[in-house]
């Protein structure tokens, strides 16, 4: 029998998740509290990036397995994928996934599954959804099926990474766990792990605490770079190469949703017990003043009194147009703290989503003192040096992302973050 799935929750993840469903002949329905992301999606416009969305969005509202509207409306299925961000406390706001469970609760009949794809502090299926769905006055587990299935895919390459990631389910009890399984494999091909709901949540919770610890152990040795003087990246780079070293990159900081976000969950929970992961979610805080005073160093060192900047990169990370938790907004208010004008620039970030951004490279560059590069897009690594002109020729590579040759080569002076060597 083809079930019918309501998606709750239209982002980065349910989107890509509804479309997959309805382009493998599943009836969708998708849910928004958000009326221009649902009118969008009617009219198949995109309101986010990724590669290969459209092509597949246009195929699922086409042939109909695609709808959305602002409520929800009865399904076998429902997925939660909404935001579980950080207060400013760095305590977690669950109140998105609370709404949208309280949202459904008119809905579900006997026999239903309520999935969360949201990621959480490990519980919360237990102590934030259980209790909204015990309002539908059905039995947990028999009359009704819940379960976890934490999205583990990149932005950038979700399509990819949605159909060949094994994915990990947890069930509030076996039937749970095995009917959520079921339903994925309709597009899944990687293997998936059954568990119970509270280990799924964990480990995906674990997954971008492994990589943010890792990243905070790359940043702090980018920083003893200069007393050690070595060039880090090439250290990492060989380090890497015996076969059970994977140490990870320094840069800027760590942006996005998830890695700078999920840590402070098991912080929350954890306590004192947490102590290398609130370490390391400061380490990687902090990289951000680290970065703007050392290009306010290399201005001192050129003897440039105030100066302008220009940051080529606001996105969290490379050819994405994602902005959240970017830090190079963090970076850009630490320059401007220093004293420095900024100008950013960023081919990824259409519309004007900051107050120092320009549309064009050329505006951004031709006065600066300082080209600083914040995001490692393509755009910027195939950028031709002898096509930008700029007050001073000076640039700083925060992400190893540049030909330094090419750079030297077209005059410019060469400053690497985590390199000792900077000439
Ligand atoms: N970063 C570094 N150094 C590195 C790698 C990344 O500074 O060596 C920075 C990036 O520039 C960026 C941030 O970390 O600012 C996060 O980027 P990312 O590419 O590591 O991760 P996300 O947030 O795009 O996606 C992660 C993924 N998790 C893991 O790889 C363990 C993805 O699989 C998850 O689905 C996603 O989080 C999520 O939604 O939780």
């Amino acid at each position: 029998m083809t079930k019918t799935v309501c998606v709750v929750g239209l982002g980065y993840i349910g989107l890509p998740t509804a479309v997959m469903f309805a382009n493998h002949g599943v009836k969708v329905h998708g849910v928004d509290v958000n009326p221009a992301a649902v009118r969008s999606i009617q009219e198949k416009k995109l309101h986010i990036e990724e590669t290969g969305l459209q092509e597949r969005l246009n195929q699922a509202v086409d042939e109909g397995f695609l709808t959305a509207s602002t409520t929800p409306v009865e399904a076998d299925v429902f997925i939660v994928a909404v935001p579980s961000p950080i207060n400013p406390d760095k305590t977690a706001n669950l109140e998105y996934v609370r709404q949208a469970t309280a949202s459904i609760v008119p809905f579900v009949k006997k026999g239903n599954l309520v999935i969360l794809e949201s990621t959480v502090p490990p519980k919360t299926v237990e102590r934030i959804m259980i209790p909204e769905l015990v309002k539908t006055g059905l039995d947990i587990g028999t009359d009704i099926y819940v379960a976890h299935s934490p999205e583990r895919v990149i932005p950038g390459r979700i399509f990819e990474e949605l159909v060949n990631n094994d994915r990990i389910v947890g069930g509030i009890n076996k039937k749970s766990a095995e009917l959520t399984k079921e339903l994925y494999e309709t597009f899944v091909k990687g293997t998936i792990h059954l568990t119970d709901a509270t280990t799924a949540e964990l480990v995906k919770v674990m997954e971008n605490t492994y990589r943010d610890v890792n990243i905070a152990f790359a940043n702090e040795l980018a920083k003893m770079a200069e007393v050690l003087d070595v060039n880090i990246w090439e250290a990492i780079k060989f380090a890497n190469f015996h076969p059970r070293v994977n140490v990870h990159f320094p840069g800027p900081g760590v942006g996005g949703h998830c890695i700078a976000v999920d840590p402070w969950f098991l912080v929350e929970l954890g306590g004192e017990k947490a102590q290398i992961i609130n370490m390391s979610r400061n380490t990687n805080d902090s990289m951000p003043a680290f970065t703007a005073q050392k290009t306010q160093s290399i201005l001192n060192r050129n003897k440039i009194a105030g100066g302008k900047v220009a940051v080529l990169g606001l996105a969290f990370k490379g050819n994405v147009d994602d902005m959240r938790e970017s830090p190079s907004v963090d970076v850009i208010e630490q320059l401007q703290h220093l004293g420095l004008e900024v100008i950013s620039f960023d081919p990824h970030i259409k519309e004007n989503k900051h107050e120092t951004q320009t549309q064009s490279l050329e505006e951004a560059t031709k006065e600066a003192n300082i080209i600083v590069v914040l995001t490692d897009h393509n755009e910027f690594k195939t950028l031709n040096p002898l096509t930008i002109s700029a007050e001073n020729k000076i640039v700083f590579d925060t992400k190893n992302c540049l030909n330094r040759e090419a750079w030297q080569e077209a005059g410019f002076q060469f400053h690497l973050l985590g390199d000792a060597k900077n000439k």
